[in-house]
């Protein structure tokens, strides 16, 4: 078989995501420089363990690999993935409120503000540079998934009366069924 072929059929894996309060989960991630098949494959892999979750966002870190890199699909038929590597963000437009989950916080959802609008400035996984606008569910979506690069969690910004609880609960959860 050719190369291409093999790159081609490359199966798909599914990746172990890091559950808060897992201290790795507060890594600065890295800028990526090499744009390699590795890089794509890490991407698709991402994608498909977001799909199979199921949910709408994914950065690496949640996934234990600290480069900047995030993958997103807030279409109801998921069918319109963001690869999003390097990203960088310019917010616009008022406070919006909406109600943030995270695949690292399992069972928890608050409401937050966020900016309703935002500019996307990031590169390809084949290091192509892309602009976009987005406003409502992705911008807020996005605006998640970045914050999980610089080793931020939405529970972060919550009370720390809140954030306690649902580390507590967590911990406990995870030593169950350890
Ligand atoms: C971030 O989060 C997000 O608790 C992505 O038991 C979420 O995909 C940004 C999920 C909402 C904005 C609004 C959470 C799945 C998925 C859970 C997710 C759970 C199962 C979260
Ligand atoms: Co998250």
């Amino acid at each position: 078989t050719s190369d291409s072929s093999r790159t081609q059929f490359l199966p798909m894996s599914l990746l172990n995501i890091l559950q808060y309060p897992d201290p790795r989960l507060r890594t600065k991630a890295v800028p990526i420089t090499l744009y390699d098949d590795k890089l794509h494959q890490l991407a698709e892999n991402m994608l498909e363990t977001m799909y199979a979750a199921p949910g709408i966002g994914l950065a690496a870190t949640q996934v234990d690999v600290h480069v900047r890199l995030v993958v997103v699909d807030v279409s109801q038929a998921k069918n319109e993935p963001h690869v999003l590597v390097n990203p960088t963000l310019v917010l616009h437009g008022d406070a919006f409120e909406a109600e943030e989950g995270c695949l690292s916080v399992p069972g928890f959802y608050e409401v937050l503000h966020r900016a309703e609008r935002i500019s996307v400035h990031a590169l390809t996984t084949r290091g192509e540079k892309q602009v976009f606008e987005a406003e409502g569910l992705l911008a807020v979506c996005i605006q998640h998934e970045c914050d999980h690069l610089d080793g931020k969690l939405f529970v972060d910004y919550l009370s720390g009366l809140k954030r306690n609880r649902i580390r507590k609960k967590l911990l406990k959860q995870q030593k169950q069924s350890a």
